[in-house]
C-alpha cells in the first residue's frame, strides 16, 4: 500500500478490510450504489484500490490521491455508482503510469471511473481509430501509446507480449488487456454503458453489429497493412497493382455497407444523420475510420449518399474529430 503525508483524520484505512473502507467513505457522504451483477468481478477488484482514494478526498486530502497514482497504487477500474466529486482526481499524475483521471456526475449518483487505460495503438490504423472514437464518445480518459507500424514496432516482442497477433489496438483497462478493436468497443459499452453504442433492443444489436461487421469483416482484412505489403513484396505487385486491388475492395465493400443501409430504410429504420438511429453507434465508430483510409488512396466514394451523410455528421462531433489521425500525438503529415 502507499503512504501518506498528510495525516488522516480518521484513523489508518490503508489495507482495512473493504466494509470498513467503504464504512469510512460513506461516513464522509460518499454514496455507493448497486454494482450491476455483471460488473461485479470488475467492481470488486477495483473496489479495493479505489475505495482508498474516493476516502481520502473525501477527506480533503487529495496531495496524497496524487501520490498513490504516482506510485502506481490506482491499476485503474471501474467504481460503478459512485457519487462523489472527482473533479481533483483529473490527470494529477501527467503521463505517468499510474495517472488517475475521473468523471464525476455533479452529483446526480451516477457511476465514477478511474482511468488508468492504457491504448496502444497507431494513428493511421483504422483499428485504433475506432477505439479512440469509442473512448472519446464516453468521455474517458486514456494514455496514449503509439506503436509504430510502418517501423514494424508490432512485431516486437514488448507488443506481441500483449498482442499476440502482433496488431493494434491494444487496450488495458481494469487489469486486463484486451484486443480486436470491436470488442474492445463492446467491453467499454458493457462497462461503461452510457452513451450506448448499442441499441437497447436484440434486434438493433443485430442490424449494428451486422453493418460494423460489414467494415470490420468484409473490408478492413482485404486493404491492412500486412495485406498490401505481402502483394507488393512477396507476390511483387506493381504499386498500381497493389492500390487498384485495395481500391477495388474498398469501393465494393462501402457499396454493400450503403445497400445495407438502404434495405435497413426499406424494412423501417427511421433515416437519421448517422447509420442507426440518433446517436453514433457501434458501425458509426467503424465507418469514419475506413472512409479516412479510403480517402488516402484516392477511392471512389461516389453514390454512397446515406453512407456519407453518416460520416459528415460524426465528424461534426467533437469525439470523432479529436480522435482522428491528425489530432494524435503520433501523428506526422
Ligand atoms: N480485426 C482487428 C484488426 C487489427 C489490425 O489489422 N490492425 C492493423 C492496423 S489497422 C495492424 O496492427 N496492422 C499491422 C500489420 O498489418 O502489420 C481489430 O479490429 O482490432
Amino acid at each position: 500500500m502507499f503512504h501518506h503525508g498528510g495525516g488522516c483524520k480518521e484513523g489508518a484505512h490503508d489495507g482495512a478490510p473493504l466494509g470498513e473502507q467503504l464504512a469510512l467513505a460513506e461516513a464522509h457522504g460518499v454514496v455507493f450504489q448497486r454494482v450491476p451483477e455483471d460488473l461485479q468481478d470488475v467492481a470488486l477488484g477495483a473496489l479495493d484500490a479505489l475505495v482508498d482514494l474516493v476516502a481520502l478526498e473525501t477527506l480533503g486530502l487529495g496531495d496524497d490521491v496524487a501520490q498513490a497514482a504516482g506510485n502506481g497504487f490506482v491499476k485503474g477500474g471501474v467504481l460503478a455508482g459512485v457519487d462523489a466529486d472527482v473533479g481533483k482526481f483529473q490527470n494529477h499524475g501527467g503521463s505517468r503510469r499510474g495517472n488517475v483521471s475521473g468523471r464525476g456526475s455533479n452529483g446526480n449518483g451516477f457511476g465514477f471511473i478511474l482511468a488508468g487505460m492504457k491504448l496502444y495503438n497507431y494513428c493511421r490504423s483504422s483499428a485504433s481509430f475506432r477505439v479512440r472514437i469509442a473512448l472519446h464518445l464516453k468521455g474517458l480518459p486514456f494514455d496514449y501509446l503509439p506503436v509504430h507500424l510502418v517501423r514494424g514496432e508490432q512485431l516486437q516482442d514488448d507488443h506481441r507480449a500483449l498482442s499476440a497477433d502482433g496488431l493494434v489496438p491494444v487496450l488495458e483497462v481494469d487489469g486486463h488487456t484486451l484486443t480486436q478493436s470491436m470488442a474492445i468497443i463492446e467491453y467499454l459499452d458493457e462497462t461503461r454503458p452510457t452513451p450506448p453504442l448499442l441499441p437497447a433492443s436484440a434486434l438493433g444489436r443485430a442490424q449494428v453489429r451486422a453493418l460494423a461487421q460489414t467494415i470490420a469483416c468484409e473490408i478492413h482484412p482485404l486493404n491492412n497493412l500486412r495485406v498490401l505489403k505481402y502483394l507488393r513484396h512477396t507476390l511483387e505487385c506493381a504499386e498500381e497493382e497493389k492500390t487498384t486491388w485495395y481500391r477495388h475492395w474498398v469501393r465494393q465493400g462501402l457499396l454493400a455497407f450503403e445497400r445495407q443501409l438502404e434495405v435497413l430504410h426499406a424494412q423501417g429504420l427511421r433515416p437519421t444523420a448517422f447509420c442507426y438511429g440518433d446517436a453514433p453507434t457501434l458501425a458509426d465508430c467503424l465507418l469514419v475510420p475506413q472512409i479516412f483510409n479510403a480517402r488516402r488512396f484516392d477511392t471512389d466514394l461516389s453514390g454512397l449518399p446515406l453512407t456519407m451523410a453518416a460520416f459528415d455528421a460524426c465528424m461534426a462531433l467533437p469525439a470523432f474529430d479529436a480522435a482522428q489521425p491528425s489530432r494524435c500525438p503520433d501523428f506526422t503529415p
